[in-house]
């Protein structure tokens, strides 16, 4: 069985996941000084799943291990996938230490020395606890939940001598169907390679003796029978490539996406974006979200009227963008950040750690369709000059793998933002009528027309007219169920109320080229004192709860977001 694309159709592949041995270590002791030998494994744990989501260890910080055991080729190399991890991760095989991580929510790839048995026995020591230097990328102070364990699928893939990589397809020319195709090479790789090269079901073309340069070969294609993919009609094609020794499948859309004064432009017609910020959460599950929900959260914003989800704040699951390739979402992805300050862009350890995720993230997402937007850095202190060299050299590295999407971040200084000559699209994130400026102002939600008009002449008076403005969040708290004729804030009713004024001016001001509102649905958030504005430990600003049942605003939303012509409905 494949996981998300690509796929390896030659590869021997497992899925490891199911239930594995667990054991917790403890709340104090230094995860470097564990010896894994000494581990008595008495518990069991579902992978993916996060182990701090389990009623035993609910709310726990320390040292988890989790163990199960595979059957490889003897004298084979091969490879672990790992979909996406917790906070920190050192991983064993064999007893031996192959790696250590601290990339939460990235795809990770570990390659494994042959062995001279087939029993194999993989060890992970999962570590939730905070630690700057050690986890540079997740800290306490982020509004929302930063969960253990294991959050995505876990795989393992006997590896030929000469591995196909990747096939990372830019589209030239949509209508026609020509493509550059960049297959990356590793291993023992030769210095010139004979390809063969098939699209969906079309004949094979032969590409014999091709040039491989830094492990790469170029090849200028033609896609048959091309068909374009947009958020109306998510047409997608598959490049098959073999070698000699491997095969890759690669799963792309034909689209362009550029920009104008105020709009964003899919195969050159402006699309207004229209959609919400998303956490990947569940109480039972935290980030390890099953298939089911994945399916149900798109359902929702399919009903919703939505075309456009900002994956907040971290790398997406490869399975939900695959599904956002197949249901026509467009796409914002980010690399994990929230508030940073000049300590840390002032910091080696934290920039190199947030280049190279952020790379990871443009490498791991380039053939999906629905990634429109590159983003990073969420609320970073982008009004500080401590902030222009990492945000320049987030900017640089991200157009240098992939010039063909729309480089951004979400900024909360839309007033003073030091950096917005480095992106494509400003993306602004705002609170008027909930953060409201005047605490005494009885109408607060009348709050919101001044602020975002107030965004767009700051931008037209420091000449950035140019770029769209996207409203990357905006939105206002409310706890499930209650209801108050006085519409308070935290009511259902304020809720649906302030939604339903920003929805209107978003979806018909033509100065505004979209929003994500914030946010889907509900998420767990700090667990300390910091929650005093956080009632029940929850960031409350989901149109549905946590468990996914809609709240007063969803219709009000639904309303004016299904209005007209709707793209997300087929
Ligand atoms: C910020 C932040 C979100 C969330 C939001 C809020 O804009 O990016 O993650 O914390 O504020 O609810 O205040």
């Amino acid at each position: 069985m494949q996981n998300a694309y690509p796929h390896f159709p030659t590869r021997n592949v497992q899925l490891l996941d199911g239930i594995w041995d667990f054991a917790f270590l403890g709340k104090d002791g230094d995860p470097r000084e564990v010896n894994i030998d000494s581990i008595e494994f008495r518990e069991r744990a579902p992978v993916p799943g996060c182990f701090d989501t389990l009623p035993l260890y609910a709310g726990v910080r320390g040292t988890a291990a989790y163990r199960t055991r595979l059957t490889t080729p003897v004298g084979k190399a091969g490879r672990l996938v790992f979909y996406g991890l917790g906070m920190w991760t050192r991983i064993f095989v064999d007893g031996c230490l192959i790696a250590e991580t601290a990339m939460p929510y990235s795809k990770i790839d570990v390659d494994v020395p042959p062995a001279e048995t087939s029993e194999r026995t993989l060890i992970l020591l999962c570590d939730n606890r905070f630690d700057k230097d050690r986890v540079p990328l997740q800290e306490q102070f982020f509004d929302f939940y930063a969960y253990g364990g294991i959050f995505r699928s876990v795989e393992w893939q006997d590896l030929p001598a000469c591995r196909i990589e990747r096939a990372e397809v830019t589209v030239v020319d949509p209508a026609a169907g020509s493509v550059r195709v960049a297959v990356r090479l590793s291993g023992a790789v030769p210095k010139q390679i004979d390809l063969s090269v098939r699209f969906d079901s079309a004949p094979v073309q032969e590409f014999c003796a091709q040039t491989v340069l830094e492990n790469t070969v170029e090849l200028a294609l033609q896609v048959p029978n091309p068909q374009m993919w947009s958020p109306q009609h998510p047409h997608l094609h598959i490049l098959h490539i073999c070698s000699a020794d491997d095969a890759i499948s690669e799963r792309f859309g034909l689209r362009t996406i550029t920009t104008t004064e105020h709009a964003v432009c899919i195969n050159g017609s402006p699309l207004k974006l229209l959609g919400y910020c998303r956490h990947e959460a569940h109480p039972q599950y935290g980030p390890a979200l099953p298939l089911q929900q994945l399916v149900a959260d798109l359902e929702y914003l399919r009903d919703l009227g939505c075309n456009f989800i900002r994956g907040s704040h971290y790398p997406q699951d490869p399975r939900f963008l695959d599904l956002c390739d197949e249901m026509g979402f467009v796409v914002f992805e980010e690399s994990l950040g929230w508030g940073q300050k000049p300590a840390h862009f002032t910091n080696p350890i934290f920039k190199e750690a947030q280049v190279r995720q952020t790379e990871a993230m443009v490498r791991k997402s380039f053939n999906h369709p629905c990634v429109c937007f590159w983003g990073f850095l969420n609320e970073g202190a982008s009004n500080t000059p401590e902030s222009r060299d990492i945000y320049a050299r987030l900017a640089s590295c991200i157009r240098a793998l992939d010039s063909s999407r729309l480089v951004t971040y979400a900024t909360m200084h839309p007033f003073d933002d030091m950096n917005l000559d480095l992106v494509d699209v400003v993306s602004a994130n705002t609170y008027p009528g909930w953060y409201a400026s005047n605490r005494e102002t009885v109408a607060p939600v009348d709050e919101v027309i001044p602020r975002l008009e107030a965004i767009a002449a700051s931008l037209q008076e420091r000449g950035l007219a140019g770029k769209p403005l996207l409203i990357t969040e905006i939105g206002a708290g409310a706890i499930y169920g209650w209801r108050d004729p006085l519409q308070a804030h935290w009511s259902e009713e304020y809720q649906a109320r302030f939604l339903e004024h920003v929805c209107c001016e978003v979806k018909y001001n033509d100065t505004i080229a979209g929003v994500a509102l914030w946010q889907f649905c509900d998420c767990r958030t700090y667990a300390s004192a910091m929650a005093l504005g956080r009632p029940r430990g929850f960031n409350n600003k989901g149109t549905l709860d946590e468990y996914r049942r809609p709240k007063l605003a969803y219709e009000a939303v639904r309303n004016i977001f299904q209005e007209g012509e709707n793209p997300a409905s087929r």
